[in-house]
């Protein structure tokens, strides 16, 4: 199998030879204390700073919130979320940026102001993202979700969850080829959390490893999630020792990219979880 160890994202590169934390940055209206355009972007550019200081190699910017129930946000809401955000973090602080989006214009518009990667939860299906991700000349990381974020937790059914997000993100990276999105372009993603109860995150967390037949860097995302109040009865906020365990053991199953609101200490779990996978007798 070849291993992809670097990924052209834009005018940047993305070293892949050890697994990397992407850093979660939301700008939706309620991710920062108070309105106004102009203090939501200096509080964006202050915690994506602290996030790179702590070790972040990417910068997820994300103005469409996927939890279950959020409220849909038009196309003209989201450009003017995440567009000024994107250029102010590669302008101001040369951060290498990805673009949490399903929207075609805000995929055009996000590489226009410097983004280097598209993370699409619903996997380039939205009218018209193929064709836009394909003349971005971005990377795109496809995730696994059955239904969309609003209806997704209602009652999801797979007979095998790991061979059927496996045949999804393989359908999905033939449907990419076929608009001229090369492999060397693409990640995938399992999607922990999207339309998946209890017992399927933790059975696709186990089998993880069978994401290596697609033979492209894998990311996730388990940071916080609603996971860990299901096993083990933990709020929000307490879910930083679930989200680092997971952390591991997707890296030891393969994991190149984690994405997490808690950088720091990912980071430092991350290189601690590859440094054992490298290790050899002396
Ligand atoms: C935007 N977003 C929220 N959770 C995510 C996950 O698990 N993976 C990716 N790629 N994006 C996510």
């Amino acid at each position: 199998m070849t291993r992809i160890n670097k990924l052209t994202c834009g005018a940047r590169t993305l070293d892949l030879s050890a697994p990397v934390v992407m850093g979660i940055l939301n700008v939706t209206p309620d991710s920062f204390s108070d309105g106004g355009r102009f203090t939501e972007r200096d509080a964006a550019l202050r915690q994506a700073e602290q996030m790179l200081a702590d070790g972040a190699a990417i910068i997820d910017v994300g103005g469409e919130s996927t939890r279950p129930g959020a409220a849909a946000v038009s196309e003209q809401e989201e450009l003017g979320r995440v567009v000024p955000i994107v250029e102010a973090l590669t302008t101001e602080l040369d951060a290498l940026v990805s673009v949490d989006t399903s929207t075609a214009a805000v995929i055009r518009e996000s590489a226009a102001a410097g983004a280097g990667l598209i993370n699409d939860v619903r996997a380039l299906r939205r009218p018209g993202a193929l064709e836009a991700a394909a003349s971005s000349g971005l990377p795109v990381c496809l995730m696994h979700m059955q239904g969309e974020p609003g209806n997704m937790q209602n009652n999801p059914i797979y007979e095998d969850v790991t061979t059927e997000v496996v045949d999804f993100l393989r359908e999905r990276v033939a449907a990419c080829e076929a608009v001229g999105i090369s492999r060397e372009r693409l990640l995938v993603d399992p999607g922990f959390g999207f339309a998946k109860n209890m017992t399927h995150n933790l059975v696709l967390m186990n089998e993880m490893a069978a994401l290596r037949a697609l033979e492209l860097p894998v990311l996730i995302g388990v940071s916080r999630k609603s996971l860990f109040g299901k096993v083990l009865g933990r709020e929000v906020h307490e879910r930083l020792p679930g989200s680092l365990a997971a952390a591991v053991m997707c890296v030891e199953r393969g994991a190149m990219i984690v994405r997490a609101h808690d950088v720091k200490e990912t980071v430092d779990v991350v290189r601690f979880a590859h440094a054992v996978r490298m290790s050899h007798k002396e």
